[in-house]
């Protein structure tokens, strides 16, 4: 027995909860379960850490570097507000949950490892559930079973009493929540990326889905019928033509917007922290900062490319003897390496001024909670939502579905984190799900009760049905042969057209 949970301890911490490991893990399997040569395993598996290790320096070297900035801005004006950030967010659970329900926070491990075993039930039995993805981004996992703990708490404090009911109510929730919701990109990301394998398990999956159809109803090539114009296919004259090449654009960009915060914030600010030294020459400073944004996507961008094949090409021998038809989710970045890669930095300025028009708002009409952006859900969702949206609807719908769900993810956030209290503690999560469907499920459990559960519950297991009725034929396709799903698709087209 102690060996056992020795196992499932060792398991838990560092291959559940860290995603390169948790791929690492997969690929192994998979490859395993194939029959692949022991050295061919031992590579593909290597490769796939590797993969996922550079992709963590880029997306991490991303948010180290950027996030003091726009925080930066909270500290230097003394404001008292939510910052929305996942890790903001974390540390609020940690710092409330005691005080605020009076539990502690190791039940969220508990939450995260049943609420997992329900996602690969509800993949596993797809026959009957139509869910077709795994989760494998741990971290996020953590992040989001602290703020569903809080969340669910909150709706259902009848439930505190009886830590069983409590336990099975949010993990079927949860595990349905990243079942349902990623399999929602499938079909945006296998598009995306034709037939790449893979789709996303993050925090904006709702998010992705609606601004892809969104993209398609108001900005999309009608069946044909009208011309789109993506990012990635516009001809700029003379000096805009630079902008064509993704490091240039994302280092001139970069420079003028945080050269402008980092401005505003001013040079005492930077030395106080520690960033810079009081003889260093400010705007060098601000220039080779805003530079590193480049350098971090150039980075990621990599890491997608080391890993990506591997763990897709092992989790057929996954899906061919444990969970059929189903492909993995990934972290958001990993759609960065496919489609336009300047539509990642337009999608990411167009919810910044989002967000920034909102916070305004927020100001202007006396909001009790104050948000502050954060630069993980300002930059990770508005560029993912951004590059669905230009791959289906081009550069307007890159630019202005991104500048909405900018709006809606500081709105959203101000509502639920003022009306939970998580904003006494300083953050919320803030990722556009957690703005928009996290707070429709909160409100529906909290004035229903037993009844709203259910709602949820059954609202979620439906998606997945309606999204196959719509096309029984190819939407086992799609995950099990992508060429096999274009042809279908052309077939379909031309019966429709005829
Ligand atoms: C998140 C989170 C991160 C980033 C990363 C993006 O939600 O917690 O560290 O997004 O996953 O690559």
């Amino acid at each position: 027995m102690g060996i056992l949970s020795s196992i499932w301890e060792f398991f838990a911490t560092y291959i559940l909860q860290k995603a390169p490991y948790m791929v690492g893990f997969l690929t192994l399997l998979g490859y395993c379960l194939m029959g692949k040569k022991w050295y061919d395993t031992l590579a593909g598996t290597l490769k796939a850490i590797i993969g996922m290790l550079i992709l963590n320096a880029g997306s991490g070297g991303l948010t180290a570097n950027f996030r003091p900035i726009l925080a930066g801005l909270k500290d230097r004006f003394n404001l008292t507000a939510c910052v929305i950030d996942p890790y903001y967010g974390q540390n609020a659970v940690t710092a409330g949950v005691e005080e605020v329900f009076g539990k502690g926070f190791s039940q969220v491990m508990t939450l995260l490892l049943i609420a997992f075993i329900v996602n690969i039930l509800l993949v596993r039995f797809n026959k009957i559930t139509k869910c077709r993805t795994l989760f494998t981004t741990g971290h996020v996992q953590v992040q989001q079973a602290a703020t569903a703990y809080w969340l669910i708490m909150f709706a259902l404090p009848g439930l505190l009493h009886n830590d069983v009911a409590l336990m099975v109510v949010m993990a079927v929730i949860l595990g349905a929540y990243w079942a349902v919701g990623s399999n929602l990109t499938v079909k945006p990301m296998q598009e995306l990326s034709e037939g790449a394998g893979f789709a996303i398990a993050h925090q904006q999956m709702f998010g992705i889905r609606l601004g892809y159809w969104l993209a398609d109803v108001f900005f999309g090539d009608r069946g044909g019928k009208r011309k789109i114009k993506k990012v990635g296919e516009m001809e700029m004259p003379g000096f805009f033509s630079i902008f064509n090449e993704n490091m240039v654009c994302t280092a001139i960009l970069m420079t003028v917007f945080f050269g402008i915060i980092m401005g505003i914030i001013g040079k005492p600010f930077f030395v106080q922290t520690g960033a810079t030294k009081e003889s260093e020459n400010f705007i060098f400073y601000c220039f080779n900062t805003s530079l590193q944004f480049a350098v971090y996507l150039a980075i990621l961008q990599l890491g997608v490319r080391t890993f990506v094949t591997e763990l897709t090409a092992s989790f057929q021998g996954i899906a061919d003897k444990l969970l059929p038809s189903s492909i993995p989710g990934v972290d958001c970045a990993v759609c960065f390496g496919f489609g336009d890669s300047n539509a990642v930095t337009f999608g990411f300025l167009a919810g910044l001024l989002g967000q920034i028009v909102a916070i305004i708002g927020l100001i202007v009409a006396g909001s009790p909670t104050i948000i502050i952006c954060g630069f993980v859900p300002v930059f990770f969702d508005n560029a993912t939502i951004g590059l669905v949206a230009n791959e289906k609807g081009g550069i307007k719908a890159c630019l202005i579905i991104p500048f909405f769900a900018g709006i809606i993810q500081v709105l959203g956030a101000a509502l639920i984190a003022g009306w939970v209290g998580l904003a006494n503690y300083g953050g919320y999560l803030g990722m556009f799900d957690w703005d928009t469907v996290w707070p429709a499920f909160t409100a529906t459990m909290h004035y229903m009760g037993y009844v709203g559960v259910a709602i949820v519950v059954v609202v979620l297991l439906a998606i997945p049905q309606i999204e196959y009725l719509m096309d029984p034929k190819g939407y086992f396709l799609i995950t099990e042969d992508y060429d096999a799903y274009v042809k279908h698709i052309e077939e379909k087209k031309k019966a429709k057209l005829a």
